[in-house]
Protein backbone atom coordinates (compact mmCIF):
# COMPACT_ATOMS: atom_id res chain seq x y z
CA UNK A 1 0.00 0.00 0.00
CA UNK A 2 0.89 3.60 -0.80
CA UNK A 3 0.66 6.64 0.62
CA UNK A 4 0.02 9.49 -2.70
CA UNK A 5 0.82 12.46 -1.10
CA UNK A 6 -1.45 14.93 -2.80
CA UNK A 7 -0.60 18.00 -0.78
CA UNK A 8 2.93 17.46 -1.95
CA UNK A 9 2.08 20.84 -4.26
CA UNK A 10 4.59 20.84 -7.52
CA UNK A 11 4.81 23.78 -9.96
CA UNK A 12 4.68 22.18 -13.15
CA UNK A 13 7.10 24.38 -15.29
CA UNK A 14 5.18 26.92 -17.33
CA UNK A 15 7.06 25.40 -20.82
CA UNK A 16 5.10 22.41 -20.64
CA UNK A 17 1.49 24.05 -21.09
CA UNK A 18 -0.09 25.46 -23.99
CA UNK A 19 0.13 28.63 -24.28
CA UNK A 20 -3.01 30.74 -22.68
CA UNK A 21 -4.26 33.51 -24.34
CA UNK A 22 -5.15 35.88 -21.45
CA UNK A 23 -4.33 34.98 -18.27
CA UNK A 24 -1.60 32.23 -17.62
CA UNK A 25 -3.43 29.31 -16.00
CA UNK A 26 -0.60 27.58 -13.52
CA UNK A 27 -1.17 23.67 -12.80
CA UNK A 28 0.33 23.46 -8.99
CA UNK A 29 -0.98 19.50 -8.53
CA UNK A 30 1.08 16.83 -9.04
CA UNK A 31 1.37 14.67 -12.42
CA UNK A 32 -0.92 12.24 -10.58
CA UNK A 33 -3.29 14.53 -9.34
CA UNK A 34 -3.75 16.68 -12.47
CA UNK A 35 -4.10 13.22 -14.52
CA UNK A 36 -6.62 11.95 -11.61
CA UNK A 37 -8.91 15.15 -12.14
CA UNK A 38 -8.60 15.56 -16.01
CA UNK A 39 -10.08 11.93 -16.70
CA UNK A 40 -12.28 12.93 -14.40
CA UNK A 41 -13.66 15.91 -15.82
CA UNK A 42 -13.21 14.49 -19.26
CA UNK A 43 -15.37 11.55 -18.19
CA UNK A 44 -18.80 11.63 -19.92
CA UNK A 45 -20.79 11.58 -16.89
CA UNK A 46 -18.37 13.98 -15.40
CA UNK A 47 -17.07 13.50 -11.58
CA UNK A 48 -14.46 15.15 -9.38
CA UNK A 49 -13.22 13.59 -5.94
CA UNK A 50 -14.57 14.91 -2.92
CA UNK A 51 -10.90 14.83 -1.23
CA UNK A 52 -10.81 17.93 -3.75
CA UNK A 53 -13.58 20.08 -1.82
CA UNK A 54 -10.51 20.59 0.93
CA UNK A 55 -8.23 23.34 0.39
CA UNK A 56 -7.81 25.78 3.07
CA UNK A 57 -10.41 27.47 2.23
CA UNK A 58 -12.65 24.13 1.63
CA UNK A 59 -11.80 23.80 4.98
CA UNK A 60 -12.78 26.53 6.74
CA UNK A 61 -16.11 26.22 4.80
CA UNK A 62 -16.48 22.62 6.25
CA UNK A 63 -15.73 24.32 9.42
CA UNK A 64 -19.21 26.80 9.11
CA UNK A 65 -21.09 23.95 7.58
CA UNK A 66 -20.53 21.88 11.05
CA UNK A 67 -22.33 25.41 12.55
CA UNK A 68 -25.28 25.23 10.46
CA UNK A 69 -28.56 24.65 12.31
CA UNK A 70 -29.40 22.68 9.48
CA UNK A 71 -26.02 20.52 9.50
CA UNK A 72 -27.19 17.70 12.11
CA UNK A 73 -24.35 15.19 12.04
CA UNK A 74 -21.16 17.01 14.10
CA UNK A 75 -23.89 17.79 16.53
CA UNK A 76 -25.56 15.58 16.98
CA UNK A 77 -22.23 12.85 16.85
CA UNK A 78 -20.90 15.51 19.72
CA UNK A 79 -23.92 14.64 21.48
CA UNK A 80 -23.27 11.26 21.31
CA UNK A 81 -19.60 11.83 23.15
CA UNK A 82 -21.16 13.76 25.68
CA UNK A 83 -23.58 11.76 26.81
CA UNK A 84 -21.69 8.10 26.41
CA UNK A 85 -18.26 9.61 26.19
CA UNK A 86 -16.81 7.53 29.61
CA UNK A 87 -18.76 4.65 28.33
CA UNK A 88 -16.95 4.44 25.30
CA UNK A 89 -13.67 5.52 26.86
CA UNK A 90 -14.08 2.20 29.12
CA UNK A 91 -14.50 0.51 25.93
CA UNK A 92 -12.00 1.48 24.38
CA UNK A 93 -9.26 1.83 27.06
CA UNK A 94 -6.44 4.22 27.45
CA UNK A 95 -2.32 4.53 26.24
CA UNK A 96 -3.94 3.78 22.37
CA UNK A 97 -2.06 5.45 19.03
CA UNK A 98 -5.06 7.53 18.14
CA UNK A 99 -4.96 7.77 14.40
CA UNK A 100 -7.60 10.60 13.46
CA UNK A 101 -8.43 9.92 9.68
CA UNK A 102 -9.55 13.27 8.32
CA UNK A 103 -8.67 15.29 11.30
CA UNK A 104 -8.81 18.85 9.83
CA UNK A 105 -9.06 21.45 12.73
CA UNK A 106 -8.74 18.41 15.17
CA UNK A 107 -11.14 19.54 17.30
CA UNK A 108 -13.02 16.67 17.81
CA UNK A 109 -10.25 14.67 19.13
CA UNK A 110 -9.08 17.31 21.40
CA UNK A 111 -12.26 17.02 22.86
CA UNK A 112 -11.76 13.44 23.41
CA UNK A 113 -8.32 13.39 24.63
CA UNK A 114 -9.20 13.44 28.45
CA UNK A 115 -11.52 10.79 28.21
CA UNK A 116 -9.42 8.40 26.01
CA UNK A 117 -5.91 8.75 27.01
CA UNK A 118 -3.98 8.41 24.12
CA UNK A 119 -0.22 7.47 24.19
CA UNK A 120 0.07 9.09 20.72
CA UNK A 121 -1.96 11.24 18.46
CA UNK A 122 -1.56 10.82 14.73
CA UNK A 123 -3.34 13.18 12.64
CA UNK A 124 -4.14 12.29 9.02
CA UNK A 125 -5.41 15.40 6.46
CA UNK A 126 -4.80 16.13 3.28
CA UNK A 127 -5.17 19.46 3.80
CA UNK A 128 -1.96 20.29 5.16
CA UNK A 129 -1.32 23.70 5.90
CA UNK A 130 -4.51 23.81 7.83
CA UNK A 131 -3.66 20.56 9.49
CA UNK A 132 -0.25 21.44 10.89
CA UNK A 133 -1.47 24.85 11.68
CA UNK A 134 -4.05 22.93 14.32
CA UNK A 135 -1.70 20.26 15.57
CA UNK A 136 0.81 23.28 16.57
CA UNK A 137 -1.68 24.78 18.44
CA UNK A 138 -2.78 21.53 20.02
CA UNK A 139 0.58 20.22 21.18
CA UNK A 140 0.98 23.23 23.50
CA UNK A 141 -2.13 22.15 25.08
CA UNK A 142 -1.57 18.69 25.33
CA UNK A 143 2.63 18.39 25.72
CA UNK A 144 1.95 15.24 27.23
CA UNK A 145 0.93 13.65 24.09
CA UNK A 146 3.36 12.22 21.63
CA UNK A 147 2.15 13.91 18.34
CA UNK A 148 3.13 13.08 14.89
CA UNK A 149 0.81 14.89 11.92
CA UNK A 150 0.88 13.87 8.67
CA UNK A 151 -0.13 15.71 5.42
CA UNK A 152 -1.72 13.62 2.63
CA UNK A 153 -4.34 11.74 1.30
CA UNK A 154 -5.50 8.39 2.69
CA UNK A 155 -8.29 7.45 0.82
CA UNK A 156 -6.29 5.17 -1.99
CA UNK A 157 -4.39 3.34 0.68
CA UNK A 158 -1.85 4.31 2.93
CA UNK A 159 1.36 2.44 5.05
CA UNK A 160 2.19 4.28 8.26
CA UNK A 161 5.63 6.17 8.78
CA UNK A 162 7.96 4.38 11.67
CA UNK A 163 7.24 6.86 13.95
CA UNK A 164 3.64 5.78 14.32
CA UNK A 165 3.06 3.27 17.46
CA UNK A 166 2.06 -0.16 15.81
CA UNK A 167 0.34 -1.38 18.97
CA UNK A 168 -3.19 -0.57 19.91
CA UNK A 169 -3.87 1.48 16.99
CA UNK A 170 -7.70 3.12 17.28
CA UNK A 171 -8.14 4.39 13.90
CA UNK A 172 -10.30 7.33 14.52
CA UNK A 173 -12.81 8.25 11.56
CA UNK A 174 -15.79 10.28 12.89
CA UNK A 175 -18.36 12.74 11.20
CA UNK A 176 -19.43 9.81 9.05
CA UNK A 177 -16.97 10.68 6.11
CA UNK A 178 -16.92 6.89 5.58
CA UNK A 179 -20.01 7.92 3.33
CA UNK A 180 -18.35 9.50 0.93
CA UNK A 181 -17.17 5.69 0.55
CA UNK A 182 -19.43 3.56 -1.75
CA UNK A 183 -20.33 0.53 0.44
CA UNK A 184 -18.04 -1.91 -1.65
CA UNK A 185 -15.51 0.77 -1.32
CA UNK A 186 -15.90 1.10 2.75
CA UNK A 187 -15.49 -2.33 2.94
CA UNK A 188 -12.38 -2.19 1.19
CA UNK A 189 -11.14 0.69 2.81
CA UNK A 190 -12.29 -0.92 6.70
CA UNK A 191 -10.36 -3.91 5.50
CA UNK A 192 -7.36 -1.88 5.02
CA UNK A 193 -7.30 -0.29 8.43
CA UNK A 194 -8.11 -3.68 10.36
CA UNK A 195 -4.85 -5.34 8.69
CA UNK A 196 -3.21 -1.90 10.03
CA UNK A 197 -4.25 -1.88 12.97
CA UNK A 198 -2.52 -3.55 14.91
CA UNK A 199 -2.28 -6.33 18.41
CA UNK A 200 -5.22 -5.22 20.19
CA UNK A 201 -6.39 -2.68 17.63
CA UNK A 202 -10.26 -1.13 16.91
CA UNK A 203 -12.15 1.49 15.01
CA UNK A 204 -14.15 4.52 16.71
CA UNK A 205 -16.20 5.51 13.92
CA UNK A 206 -19.07 7.84 13.57
CA UNK A 207 -21.72 6.98 11.31
CA UNK A 208 -25.14 9.01 9.99
CA UNK A 209 -27.89 7.24 9.63
CA UNK A 210 -30.59 6.61 6.61
CA UNK A 211 -33.95 9.49 8.28
CA UNK A 212 -36.19 11.72 6.40
CA UNK A 213 -35.55 12.93 2.96
CA UNK A 214 -36.56 16.52 4.22
CA UNK A 215 -33.61 16.50 6.92
CA UNK A 216 -31.14 14.86 4.65
CA UNK A 217 -31.92 17.75 1.67
CA UNK A 218 -31.91 20.39 3.97
CA UNK A 219 -28.73 19.43 5.85
CA UNK A 220 -26.45 19.55 2.12
CA UNK A 221 -28.64 22.50 0.49
CA UNK A 222 -28.94 25.11 3.77
CA UNK A 223 -30.62 28.44 3.72
CA UNK A 224 -27.33 30.36 3.97
CA UNK A 225 -25.21 28.86 1.13
CA UNK A 226 -22.62 27.67 2.82
CA UNK A 227 -22.17 24.22 1.66
CA UNK A 228 -23.21 25.70 -1.99
CA UNK A 229 -19.80 27.98 -1.59
CA UNK A 230 -18.23 24.84 0.04
CA UNK A 231 -18.94 22.93 -3.56
CA UNK A 232 -18.15 25.91 -5.54
CA UNK A 233 -15.05 26.41 -4.13
CA UNK A 234 -13.86 23.26 -5.54
CA UNK A 235 -13.75 25.04 -8.88
CA UNK A 236 -11.64 27.33 -7.67
CA UNK A 237 -9.54 24.63 -6.07
CA UNK A 238 -9.38 23.10 -9.34
CA UNK A 239 -8.63 26.05 -11.22
CA UNK A 240 -5.17 25.99 -8.77
CA UNK A 241 -4.19 22.49 -9.02
CA UNK A 242 -4.91 21.92 -12.86
CA UNK A 243 -4.69 25.07 -14.20
CA UNK A 244 -8.45 25.46 -15.18
CA UNK A 245 -10.46 28.70 -16.35
CA UNK A 246 -13.84 27.67 -14.84
CA UNK A 247 -16.15 30.50 -14.43
CA UNK A 248 -17.62 29.52 -10.74
CA UNK A 249 -20.54 32.50 -11.35
CA UNK A 250 -21.55 30.20 -14.03
CA UNK A 251 -22.36 27.13 -11.89
CA UNK A 252 -24.79 26.39 -8.95
CA UNK A 253 -24.63 24.02 -6.20
CA UNK A 254 -27.28 20.80 -6.27
CA UNK A 255 -27.74 18.36 -3.37
CA UNK A 256 -30.31 15.99 -2.39
CA UNK A 257 -30.98 12.42 -1.47
CA UNK A 258 -31.10 9.84 -3.54
CA UNK A 259 -33.20 7.15 -1.70
CA UNK A 260 -32.42 4.33 -3.85
CA UNK A 261 -29.06 4.61 -3.66
CA UNK A 262 -29.49 5.89 -0.08
CA UNK A 263 -26.72 8.57 -0.62
CA UNK A 264 -27.02 12.41 -0.84
CA UNK A 265 -25.44 13.34 -3.80
CA UNK A 266 -23.66 16.72 -4.29
CA UNK A 267 -22.96 18.06 -8.12
CA UNK A 268 -21.83 21.08 -9.89
CA UNK A 269 -24.51 22.39 -12.39
CA UNK A 270 -23.63 24.97 -15.47
CA UNK A 271 -26.01 27.69 -15.91
CA UNK A 272 -25.09 28.44 -19.46
CA UNK A 273 -23.48 26.33 -22.14
CA UNK A 274 -19.49 26.88 -21.68
CA UNK A 275 -16.35 25.28 -22.44
CA UNK A 276 -13.74 24.82 -19.72
CA UNK A 277 -9.38 24.32 -20.64
CA UNK A 278 -7.01 23.50 -18.67
CA UNK A 279 -3.48 22.35 -20.16
CA UNK A 280 -3.73 20.28 -22.81
CA UNK A 281 -7.74 19.62 -22.51
CA UNK A 282 -10.81 21.50 -22.76
CA UNK A 283 -14.89 19.83 -22.15
CA UNK A 284 -17.99 21.35 -23.29
CA UNK A 285 -20.57 21.28 -20.82
CA UNK A 286 -24.38 22.00 -21.96
CA UNK A 287 -26.53 24.19 -19.82
CA UNK A 288 -27.85 21.38 -16.85
CA UNK A 289 -24.74 19.44 -17.41
CA UNK A 290 -23.36 18.44 -14.18
CA UNK A 291 -20.19 17.30 -12.35
CA UNK A 292 -20.60 15.46 -9.50
CA UNK A 293 -18.61 16.04 -6.93
CA UNK A 294 -19.62 14.05 -3.71
CA UNK A 295 -21.63 10.98 -2.41
CA UNK A 296 -22.40 10.76 1.40
CA UNK A 297 -24.09 7.57 2.09
CA UNK A 298 -26.52 6.94 4.32
CA UNK A 299 -26.66 3.43 6.28
CA UNK A 300 -29.05 1.72 8.75
CA UNK A 301 -27.10 0.31 11.88
CA UNK A 302 -27.82 -2.84 10.87
CA UNK A 303 -26.26 -2.57 7.12
CA UNK A 304 -22.97 -0.65 8.58
CA UNK A 305 -22.12 -3.15 11.04
CA UNK A 306 -22.49 -5.48 8.00
CA UNK A 307 -19.88 -3.92 6.37
CA UNK A 308 -17.92 -4.15 9.47
CA UNK A 309 -18.19 -7.91 9.52
CA UNK A 310 -17.25 -7.89 6.07
CA UNK A 311 -13.95 -5.98 6.69
CA UNK A 312 -13.27 -8.46 9.44
CA UNK A 313 -13.82 -6.52 12.64
CA UNK A 314 -15.13 -8.17 15.22
CA UNK A 315 -17.10 -7.64 18.79
CA UNK A 316 -18.61 -4.17 18.06
CA UNK A 317 -20.39 -1.50 20.38
CA UNK A 318 -23.04 1.22 18.79
CA UNK A 319 -24.04 4.16 20.71
CA UNK A 320 -27.33 6.48 19.06
CA UNK A 321 -28.98 9.59 19.82
CA UNK A 322 -32.55 9.48 20.96
CA UNK A 323 -33.66 10.32 17.11
CA UNK A 324 -31.57 7.60 15.85
CA UNK A 325 -30.39 9.72 13.51
CA UNK A 326 -26.27 9.00 13.99
CA UNK A 327 -24.22 6.00 15.55
CA UNK A 328 -20.98 5.67 17.25
CA UNK A 329 -19.56 2.95 16.88
CA UNK A 330 -16.23 1.04 18.27
CA UNK A 331 -15.07 -2.18 16.88
CA UNK A 332 -11.74 -4.21 17.88
CA UNK A 333 -9.92 -6.16 15.27
CA UNK A 334 -10.02 -9.13 17.67
CA UNK A 335 -12.78 -10.64 19.24
CA UNK A 336 -12.54 -10.50 23.30
C1 LIG B 1 -17.11 15.36 5.77
C2 LIG B 1 -17.92 13.73 4.24
C3 LIG B 1 -18.78 13.80 6.45
O1 LIG B 1 -20.78 14.03 3.86
O2 LIG B 1 -21.66 15.17 5.45
C4 LIG B 1 -20.88 18.27 4.26
C5 LIG B 1 -19.05 16.50 3.82
N1 LIG B 1 -20.53 17.70 2.22
N2 LIG B 1 -21.70 18.95 3.49
C6 LIG B 1 -20.71 14.89 4.73
C7 LIG B 1 -20.14 17.47 3.45
C8 LIG B 1 -21.49 18.63 2.25
C9 LIG B 1 -19.39 15.61 4.96
N3 LIG B 1 -18.30 14.65 5.33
Amino acid sequence: MHMSRSSAIRVVSSDTMAPAPSAPHIAHGSAAVIAEISAGLLAADAQTSPKYLYDSLGSKLFEAICELPEYYPTRTEAAIFAQHGADIAADVGPGSVMVDLGAGNCAKAASLFPLLQPAQYVPVDISRDFLLDAVGRLQQRFPHIEMTALGLDFSSGFELPASVGERRRLFFYPGSSIGNFAPHEAIAFLRRLRANAGADGGLLIGVDLIKDSDVLDAAYDDGLGVTAAFNLNMLRHLNHLIGADFDIGQWQHRAFFNAEASRIEMHLEARVPQTVRWPGHERHFARGERIHTEDSYKYTEAGFIGLLEQAGFAAARVWTDAGGWFAVIHANVNAD
